[in-house]
């Protein structure tokens, strides 16, 4: 029975298929039994694994970033199992009013214990792809999905815009770029919607994983966006210029670059902007400079994924 069920991947047939009650669901289920077997045929062999996998090595080390196109059938399966947390997502987003939504709002958290499908089919295109294993190489250990976020941003976000509440807006050409304060090693965003150059593309300073920085250095600017020191409303710019100089360091620093000086210039040259068709997956190494979701029109959808060392 056990050797059955890892032919066919029980795990990642849907659970409404599972339950075969009807003929339909008895059919559903031994097609998705059949085309599990066939894409581990067409495309679980280790050899095409390794061959990917070293190249999202190799592009990670020099760039930070890469994009990869995931296989039709691991991605419609993924968005099956997505659809009910982004229908809950959108409503409790729906709730609040329009703008004034902080970038949190636009994100929920999948639960390995009660979204086990979504997990299963994630880790299995992550592992498919050869992904894990290049993230595992980049990194030096065994690196495993940890977090699956759903993610919708739409045009009435306005955290990239409405940065100084005491101030007239006016656009920065880096604003909200910033690299990560904590979380997992590595990040990979999953289109599940298009996205052109108006629906919030994800970008990354190409090579900015590079820029030298010290245990210490990270410690003191993450210290600094976790206790609210690198906030933008006045009080918190008041906090974080009484710090010794030494110690006026930020994540989130997009937000305090003047526009047309030497940084921002060099900044936005180096910035790749990843518009591409759903089904793409951005991988990243959350250390360098990034930004998205920053939508001026429609919505972008996706699956943010965190990828890193951790204990089930
Ligand atoms: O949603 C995006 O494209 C950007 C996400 C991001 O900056 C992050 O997860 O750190």
């Amino acid at each position: 029975m056990i050797v059955c069920k890892r032919v066919i991947s029980y795990e990642l047939i849907p659970a409404h298929l599972r339950a075969m009650r009807s003929s339909s669901a008895i059919i559903g289920f031994l097609g998705a039994a059949t085309s599990n077997v066939l894409q581990k045929l067409l495309t679980g062999s280790r050899a095409h694994r390794a061959d990917a996998g070293a190249a999202v090595t190799q592009t990670l080390q020099s760039d930070g970033i890469c994009v990869i196109r995931t296989a039709d059938q691991a991605f419609n399966r993924i968005c099956q199992a997505a659809a009910p947390l982004l229908e809950r997502l959108r409503s409790t987003r729906g709730r609040q009013s329009l703008g004034g939504r902080d970038f949190a709002e636009s994100r929920a958290s999948a639960l390995r214990t009660e979204n086990a499908d979504l997990f299963a089919c994630v880790e299995q295109m992550l592992t498919q792809s050869g992904v894990l294993d290049g993230c595992s190489a980049y990194l030096g250990h065994s690196a495993k999905l940890v977090d699956v976020n759903p993610q919708i941003n739409d045009s009435s976000d306005d955290f990239w815009q409405r940065v100084f509440p005491d101030l007239p807006s006016s656009p920065l050409p880096t604003a909200y770029l910033h690299r990560d304060a904590s979380g997992g090693d590595i990040k990979a965003i999953l289109y599940l919607s298009d996205v052109g150059p108006d629906n919030g593309p994800f970008s990354y300073a190409l090579g900015s994983h590079r820029v030298p920085r010290t245990r210490l250095t990270d410690w003191i600017e993450e210290t600094n966006d976790q206790s609210g020191a690198s906030g933008t409303a006045r009080a918190d710019r008041q906090s974080f210029i009484a710090l010794p100089a030494k110690l006026q360091r930020k994540c989130a620093f997009g937000n305090d670059i003047l526009p047309a000086t030497e940084i921002a210039t060099r900044l936005n040259a180096a910035e790749w902007t990843i518009e591409a068709r759903r089904g793409h997956l951005v991988i990243f190494d959350t250390k360098g400079f990034h930004r998205g979701g920053m939508v001026k029109e429609d919505e972008r959808v996706v699956l943010t994924c965190v990828i890193g060392t951790a204990r089930r």
